[in-house]
């Protein structure tokens, strides 16, 4: 039993040009990859926690043998963060939220483009790697932004159901956009699967957070 890289729901090209081919490559089949392998290879003593979702096991992350923590948090994170990212992307979609997405977005930031500034400004108050995340409460209500460090998931905070999140990772823009980071950030607006963000929050305040894990393993 092991944990699986889930294949890419579209071809390596499709994001292009805000995400070019090769980067998309390297980092679906290099990047997550390698974070998967590491996560099994921690776990194989262990064979009680290897059953648990990927999800699950960040959240149970005070339990887990003091051995293999600092693993599982970096390599289990980094296979959430990515396992989840690959969704909330996509070629083609709409280009903006609708529904109670859009409501609490225009309640909360006041527009879209409100949204879009927090989400620059926490860029520039982060240093190095890490992700940016836009996260609800558990009940739906209410939007935050927030950044942390290297493949640290949301999950790790508990309550605090995650709706977007971003790569700020260099593998993620560098062989296109270079250093330009906020470049990379603003471009990649265009590429949001916004009728899936929407569905996570619909999904939140359905009380079906169930639906927001990825595959079981
Ligand atoms: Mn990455």
């Amino acid at each position: 039993m092991a944990y699986d890289l889930p294949p890419l729901p579209y071809a390596y090209a499709a994001l292009e040009p805000v995400i070019d081919a090769e980067t998309m490559g390297l980092h679906h089949d290099r990047h997550h990859r390698a974070y998967v392998d590491a996560l099994n290879r921690a776990l194989e003593p262990y064979p009680d926690w290897q059953g648990l979702a990927v999800e699950q096991l960040l959240q149970r992350l005070d339990e887990a043998p003091e051995a293999i923590r600092q693993m599982v948090r970096n390599q289990g994170g980094g296979h959430a963060n990515h396992q989840l990212f690959w969704k909330l992307v996509q070629p083609g979609g709409a280009r903006g939220p609708a529904g109670a997405l859009a409501a609490e977005v225009d309640r909360v930031f006041g527009s879209l483009d409100g949204l879009k500034a927090r989400f620059d400004e926490a860029d520039a108050k982060h240093f190095g790697s890490g992700w940016v995340f836009l996260v609800t409460d558990p009940r739906g209500q209410g939007l935050e932004v927030l950044t942390l460090l290297n493949q640290d998931s949301v999950l790790l905070l508990r309550g605090r159901p995650t709706l977007l999140a971003n790569d700020l990772g260099e593998h993620a823009y560098y062989l296109k956009h270079r250093n330009r980071r906020a470049d990379y950030l603003r471009a990649w607006w265009d590429v949001v699967n916004w009728s899936y963000v929407g569905e996570r929050l619909d999904a939140i305040r359905a009380g079906n957070q169930a639906a927001l894990a990825g595959p079981a393993r």
